[in-house]
Order: C-alpha cells, then structure tokens, then sequence
C-alpha cells in the first residue's frame, strides 16, 4: 500500500512512521510513505501557496493551483483509490473505516492549514473528508498521521501475530480487556489468577467478561451501536 501526503508542513510528518510498527511496515515493503512539500508545486513568487479569503475574514486560505498541480504530477504515476482531505468537518474516523481504507492500494491525503482549502479543489477532487475527533488541531499533518498510523497497522503481514489487530479495542465494538505481565505480584497486587491458570478456555471467558464490563461502563455508547 503507498500513502502519499501533501503538507505545507512536511517536516511536522517526518517522525511518525520512522518507528515501530510503522516502520517495520515500510521496511518490509508493505506500506510506502511520501510526504510531499506543496510548496513545491506552487507557481506563485515565494513558494506561496495561500492567499486572503474572498470575502474578508481572519486566516489565509490554500489555493487551488498547487494543490492541483501536487496531485496532477502524482497522478501521472500513480492512481489514486480516494483523495482525502484532512478536516474538521470531516467525517470523524473510526475503526470501520480504517479497516476499509486499509484494503485500498493507493491514497493520496491533503493536510488543511489556516482557515483551510479553496472550495473548489474539495468539490472538484477531493473524495473523502475525515477528521479525528471533535477538537480542533492547527492544521491535518496530526491527523494524517493518526489515520497512516491507523491504517499501516491493519495492511496484512505488519503486524506480527496476525490475530492481534481483531482483537484490538472497537474491531467487535468492545474495548479491549485488562493486560497485566511479570512480576505475578507487586506491592501485594495479585495478577487474576485465571490468567495464571492455564486454562485457555476459562482465561477467554474471562478476557470477553472483562472487555464487556469494561465496555458497558466506560463506553455503553458502543454496545448500543452494534448492527
Ligand atoms: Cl483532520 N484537522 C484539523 N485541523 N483539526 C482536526 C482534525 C483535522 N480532526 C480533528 N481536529
């Protein structure tokens, strides 16, 4: 899978997949990561690449043209399965639709900045909107990061123990159950003892019970959204 994300603020995205499993990811050519500097493909003096919005009002605005030429000299190589713009007023990601995404070949992903993005490069190109949350970040590099990161972890062969991403937090909308590792006790605090008993049927049950209570008092939102 190759993830290509345009920022004005690359270097803000130079970090995030250079370690763990993203990083493995990339290193075993699973996942290819490019972050382009929009400044690169601006026509205007200076690498400008925003401008006042019509109109008035507070913030600068990115224009259409270097957005478009980014994305015209990356599609001459590259088809893109979805264009996704990181926004606000996006559509607020969940696990469902990392797990979509994370099937496609190709994406190519927008990071907004200052009050945001011409118009018409959204109704003209863009085919997704996604934002992480209902808070506002001062621009998407942190957000697409968070959706690579989300994605990345879910392209079959990154993680090693292949059972592991199913049994994440959200994937059966239940939260994940209690971990605990040596030692057996500290300052008197006992690991459950089910979990030493060696009985792998009895320490499943358990682990479901767990994730249900867990889900039921921190998050009974998700019990009643299951279809
Ligand atoms: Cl995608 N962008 C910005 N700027 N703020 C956000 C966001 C995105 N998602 C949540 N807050």
């Amino acid at each position: 899978m190759r993830i290509d994300i345009i920022s004005v603020v690359p270097d803000l995205l130079s970090g995030p997949f250079s370690h763990s499993i993203l990083k493995r990811a990339r290193e075993r050519g699973l996942l290819e990561v490019n972050v382009i500097n929009l400044r690169d493909y601006t026509t205007y003096a200076r690498a400008q690449v925003d401008d006042y919005p019509f109109g008035g009002g507070a913030g600068m605005v990115l224009m259409i043209e270097p957005l478009v030429n980014a994305m015209e000299a990356l599609q001459k190589e590259t088809h893109y399965d979805e264009i996704i713009f990181l926004t606000p007023d996006g559509q607020t990601l969940n696990q469902q639709m990392a797990n979509q995404l994370s099937l496609k070949q190709n994406l190519l992903l927008f990071c907004g900045h200052y009050k945001g993005i011409d118009q018409r490069f959204r109704d003209h190109f863009i085919t997704c909107e996604i934002s992480i949350g209902d808070y506002v970040l001062s621009g998407g590099e942190l957000a697409a990061a968070v959706l690579t990161d989300a994605i990345g972890r879910l392209i079959p062969g990154v993680l090693n123990d292949e059972s592991s991403a199913l049994s994440d937090s959200f994937q059966d909308h239940l939260l994940a159950p209690p971990v605990y590792t040596r030692p057996e006790t500290f300052r008197g605090w006992q690991v459950p003892e089910v979990l030493m008993s060696g009985n792998h049927k009895r320490i499943e049950d358990w682990r479901y019970e767990e994730a249900v209570r867990r889900t039921r008092e921190r998050r009974p939102d998700l019990l009643e959204d299951k279809d």
